[in-house]
């Protein structure tokens, strides 16, 4: 079919938005309070109390987008609904531009009908994973439905050469970081996001960003190459004064030739740049830990699944094993465990979360395994018969209950097992703030005088950044610990002693006052808060391309 143009083209008046907010509570458009705006409390340090990271991530596809057009454009970010109406009607868009995932589906329907409201000479244009929805023409009322990359997308739909180069924009991958009650300056690796690709040609079955972006053999790649990803990177540097950075790429390390071209760059013009990336255990396995560390690789989200799936990725891997090797150098690892996978049984269960836990990684991930519309699975699921039909879209997320019948689980039991998978996590291995700075030190004590000047300035970065920020951190939790997991405790009492024993004498003094502030804060937080505290994002508004009077609408 042919690509849709708006007869403005570049003169169209755009707007580009999120799905409303608030998010973490219950209500009609799908919002769910188990489902707040945030990465750490949502699915991975959710049960660590006041020890969980809290922080939010903008909208970095409709940023991408924003920054690629000529067009005057808005980027209207976690609005609420009352300030979406507002830019609706005072705006006088030509084109809406609306931004969501499948569980947001019904704010998504809500917005639709909001334009055709509140600013009818609208055309509605809907993007992201919500797409992937089978007959979602027949949910929402949208003129154009985008499945797939947006960005070549929206130029041809604007006018615009779709095959330019991409602009890659600055982005600050986090903000409004806060722990233990408090929040933070700085905040956990503070970093620049880059976006190299979307999809992976890796193909899961069950993997919704690959089957949107093409499946198997699969990915869109906007920084083709080591040079185009070394200038992107070098001007995020320049803009944001940033040197950690957040590469989003489903599969970073699976391109080693992207990836050493990268490393080349970084050699040649002496870049001390720390790189946090998705990878495969088979990409991991591609590379020698020393090119790991020369390449900044300082934090790996590590797909574990389950040592019985049968994913060509994990291609038998020793996961515990690779686990602990990369902590020893310094590696922190943010592993991902499926809980209710095919050969899953009340019987062996438990024994595979006992095992994913046992790799004691400073994060995990524990996800239900959810066929997603749009991927193999789900298709396959489909024609098995499978589906719970009754299941709302807004609860596939995968931190509820099954969407499918499991042969030997059923869905109230698939919730009871993911609780507890988070929990014993927590239990054994103790708070991920914790485990973090351990593996840094761990690093900085391997790397600290090695030949290599790079690598020495970058893990005394890490572990200055580290100290500086959270020594006074582990004197609270080993405190606030020692009555509820002793054991815990000590392991804390360990590293904090350690890190004491290289700070100066001042700082050590500092941190005696600061921690007790902090467990205070702690204690106060769980107290007030035994859910945890509900914090919405910050609404945010980025206009482009508009002359001065109408930017200052
Ligand atoms: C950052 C992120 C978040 C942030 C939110 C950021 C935000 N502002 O919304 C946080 C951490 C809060 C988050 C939360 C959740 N997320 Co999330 N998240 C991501 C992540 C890691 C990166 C998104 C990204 O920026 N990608 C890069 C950009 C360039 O790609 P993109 O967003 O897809 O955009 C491209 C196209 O889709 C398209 N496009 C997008 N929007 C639009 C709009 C228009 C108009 C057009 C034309 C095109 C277009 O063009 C863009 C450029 O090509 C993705 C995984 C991934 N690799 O994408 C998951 C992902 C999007 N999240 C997902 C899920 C399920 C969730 C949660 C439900 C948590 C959970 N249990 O997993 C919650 C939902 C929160 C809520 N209440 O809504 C799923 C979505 C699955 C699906 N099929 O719907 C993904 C794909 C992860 C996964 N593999 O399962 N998430
Ligand atoms: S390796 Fe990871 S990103 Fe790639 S298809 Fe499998 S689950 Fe998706």
């Amino acid at each position: 079919m042919a690509q849709a143009q708006h007869p403005k083209g570049i003169h169209a008046r755009v707007l580009l938005t999120s799905v409303f907010g608030p998010y973490a509570q219950d209500d009609e458009f799908g919002s769910r309070s188990i489902n707040p705006m945030e990465l750490y409390q949502n699915q991975v340090t959710r049960e660590q109390g006041p020890f969980s990271l809290r922080m939010f991530h903008g909208s970095w596809g409709l940023k991408l987008i924003q920054h690629n057009l000529s067009a005057p454009s808005t980027l209207l970010d976690f609005p609420s609904r009352a300030r979406f109406i507002r830019e609706l009607t005072r705006g006088r868009y030509d084109v809406v531009g609306i931004s969501g995932i499948i569980v947001n589906v019904w704010k998504v329907r809500e917005m639709c009908r909001l334009v055709r409201e509140h600013s009818p000479h609208s055309q509605i244009v809907v993007g992201g994973h919500v797409t992937a929805i089978p007959a979602i023409e027949r949910l929402v009322d949208a003129d154009h439905l985008v499945r797939g990359e947006g960005v070549a997308w929206m130029r041809a739909y604007l006018g615009e050469d779709p095959a330019q180069p991409i602009v890659h924009p600055p982005i600050a991958s986090s903000f409004g970081f806060r722990i233990m009650g408090l929040p933070m300056a700085g905040g956990v690796g503070r970093a620049a996001t880059i976006i190299p690709s979307v999809g992976c040609p890796i193909g899961c079955d069950f993997c919704t960003t690959s089957a949107f972006f093409g499946g198997k053999g699969k990915s869109v790649r906007f920084l083709d190459n080591g040079a185009d990803l070394f200038e992107a990177m070098r001007q995020a540097e320049e803009t944001l004064g940033l040197t950690t950075f957040f590469m989003m790429d489903e599969n970073f390390l699976l391109d080693r030739k992207r990836a050493m071209e990268l490393l080349g760059l970084m050699k040649a013009n002496g870049k001390v740049w720390s790189l946090y990336v998705f990878a495969s255990a088979n990409a991991v396995a591609k590379y020698e830990l020393r090119e790991l560390v020369e390449l900044g690789i300082s934090w790996v989200w590590l797909g574990l699944e389950s040592p019985n799936s049968s994913y060509s990725k994990l291609n038998g891997a020793d996961t515990r094993a690779l686990t602990s090797k990369l902590r020893a150098h310094g590696i922190r690892v943010l592993g991902s465990t499926i809980v209710g996978l095919e050969h899953h049984t009340p019987g062996n269960i438990a024994g595979e979360i006992e095992h994913a836990v046992a790799h004691d990684t400073d994060f995990h991930q524990f996800m239900l395994f959810t066929p997603v519309p749009g991927t193999p699975l789900y298709q396959r699921m489909e024609s098995e018969g499978r589906l719970r039909s009754e299941v709302d879209m807004a609860d596939i997320h995968g931190q509820y209950q099954f969407n499918f019948q499991h042969r030997a689980i059923t869905p109230a039991e698939s919730k009871t097992w993911l609780d507890w998978a988070f929990r014993l996590d927590f239990e054994r291995n103790g708070p991920s703030l914790f485990r973090l700075i351990r593996t840094t030190v761990e690093g900085w004590r391997r790397y600290r005088d090695d030949l290599d000047p790079r690598i020495r300035e970058r893990f005394a970065r890490e572990r200055k950044e580290t100290a500086a920020n959270y020594a006074a951190a582990l004197w609270a939790m080993e405190r606030y610990l020692h009555r509820s997991n002793a054991r815990v405790s000590a392991r804390v009492r360990e590293v904090r002693l350690e890190l004491d024993r290289e700070l100066g004498g001042l700082r050590r003094a500092c941190n005696r006052l600061i921690g007790p502030v902090l467990l205070w804060a702690a204690r106060r937080e769980a107290r007030r808060f035994p859910q945890g505290r509900i914090i919405e994002p910050p609404t945010s508004i980025v206009r482009r391309n508009w002359n001065t009077a109408e930017a200052e609408r």
